[in-house]
């Protein structure tokens, strides 16, 4: 377990306590304190974050498939804040964006964990770039009983920080681009020999929870003389699961994987990141004598595919892109895109607090207001986006085409879904190499991906792309579920 001892004998209380509750009262009751920590990514480099009980990430909740939960968030931090439960189909007052947190003031969210799956939750309290940024997030796994015949079942959440030596937080971005780009990246808040080994013995089946909390950077990985087993895309298991050597995530993403332990005694392989020297390589230590091979526990899903989706003309196309802006000072301008941006500075200057909060002034987005770019769908920057309507329990198929190719900055958008998820139909028009279910699809430059879902729990929900510099800078719209 990568959380290391500690970490994962907390996690095995952790569910241990809601095992046994399951049992007898099939309910999970979880406080989070959300406050102001010091956090120590690596010995001699600590800095200021804001943490779900004290830790990066945050406490992982981990229930069984059908438990209710119960989770009150307590505000200790001096701005407004909210949870989302990120990939879960919830009731629509009790996600984030519709439950607000006050400074000093709690909520407690109630629901119930439906499906199986590796989810997470964070703020998404906007600008939810600051928010996760300083470390508002958490993982939130919905097991089954085959989940707990692997030799080992390993959260591992990634992130990356743009910081000074001594933990300051930089301004801006690491990278010259516009997006928060760290320049030390986090396994579950830790980096380079900070990072806990994993331990197999030979013979062993390990599964592997990736979950991508980064604000812009994803995440590619490999790990040497193995290979990867994908068995779940975003907590959805694949009907077909494959092999590969290499996953990528893009920011709000997860994967499950299996690894054979296929080493010997003694020998150690490393789990690294394309980005090696920033910090994320995780060893994988053998020790013990080999093992009877573990046979995978993984059972795949009967195809649930919409019937004649392929052939259905998209309900929705929506254009992804980006705008320049004049110059911020021009308030004279009358579209509503002006209007959003001179009221998300507004509030970064005053609702969140950050003025009077010395560490975290430095850390406002402002790449979106200093650059002046907007990042729009069909040419519209969030509120001013249109929503979109559909009805609870129909099949909605929509195009996300992203255009945003011009000029000096052609982006990927990973665009997340709120209150359901979908099934990835077709990549520019081509149907997926195997059925997919996800809630957030990488649609990568000047191409385009359709989707198609049921939104099962009627109310407003969101969409938009968990590039949270793209989010809070307007890519970002309502669904009208009814
Ligand atoms: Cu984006």
């Amino acid at each position: 377990m990568v959380y290391g001892k500690k970490w994962w004998s907390c996690l095995a209380t952790a569910a241990l306590v809601v095992f046994t509750l399951s049992a007898t009262a099939q309910a999970a009751d979880i406080k989070l304190d959300i406050k102001e920590s010091v956090w120590e990514l690596k010995p001699g480099l600590s800095t200021t974050v804001w943490t779900y009980n004290g830790t990066i990430p945050g406490t992982p909740i981990v229930v069984h498939e059908g438990e209710n939960v119960i989770v009150e968030g307590v505000n200790h931090l001096p701005v407004t804040t909210n949870i989302h439960w990120h990939g879960l189909v919830v009731p629509n007052d009790q996600d984030g964006p519709n439950r607000v947190i006050e400074p000093g003031a709690s909520f407690r969210y109630e629901f119930t964990a439906k499906e199986a799956g590796t989810y997470w939750y964070h703020s998404h309290y906007r600008p939810v770039l600051t928010q996760v940024d300083m470390g508002l997030y958490a993982p939130f796994i919905v097991k089954t009983n085959a989940d707990d015949k692997y030799s080992g079942d390993h959260i591992l959440v990634l992130d990356d920080w743009y910081l000074d030596e001594n933990g300051n937080r930089l301004t801006g971005t690491a990278r010259g681009t516009m997006e928060r780009y760290g320049n030390i990246e986090t396994v579950n808040g830790k980096t380079g020999e900070a990072i806990e080994p994993l331990v197999f013995k030979p013979g062993e089946l390990h599964k592997l929870r990736f979950i991508n909390a980064s604000t812009a950077a994803y995440h590619t990985l490999q790990l040497d003389g193995h290979s990867f087993r994908v068995t779940h895309t975003d907590g959805h298991p694949l009907v077909e699961p494959y092999m590969t050597d290499k996953v990528t995530l893009a920011p709000g993403e997860r994967l499950d994987i299996e690894v054979a332990a296929d080493g010997k005694e003694g020998q150690v392989y490393h789990l690294t990141s394309d980005r090696p020297a920033l910090g994320i390589n995780i060893p994988i230590e053998y020790k013990g004598k080999a093992v009877h091979q573990v046979v995978s526990p993984f059972i795949s899903p009967a195809s649930k595919s919409f019937p004649g989706i392929a052939e259905k003309t998209p309900d929705y196309v929506l254009e992804l892109g980006s705008t320049m802006m004049t110059k911020m000072s021009d308030h004279t301008g009358t579209t509503g895109a002006m209007h959003d941006m001179a009221g998300m500075n507004h509030m970064m200057n005053s609702e969140s607090g950050m003025v009077t909060n010395g560490m975290q002034s430095k850390d406002m987005p402002m790449n979106m207001s200093m650059s002046g770019m907007q990042w729009t769908i069909n040419g519209k920057v969030f509120p001013e986006t249109d929503p979109l309507q559909v009805t609870v329990g129909k099949v909605v198929k929509i195009r996300f085409w992203n255009k945003d190719t011009q000029g000096m900055h052609p982006m990927d958008h990973p665009i997340h879904l709120h209150g359901t998820y979908f099934q990835v139909v077709s990549l520019n028009g081509a149907p997926p190499e195997r059925e997919t279910w996800k809630d957030t699809i990488n649609v990568p430059a000047g191409q385009y991906v359709d989707v198609a879902f049921k939104m099962e729990e009627p109310g407003t929900w969101m969409l938009h792309c968990h590039i949270l510099d793209h989010e809070d800078g307007g890519m970002m719209t309502m669904i009208e579920a009814k």
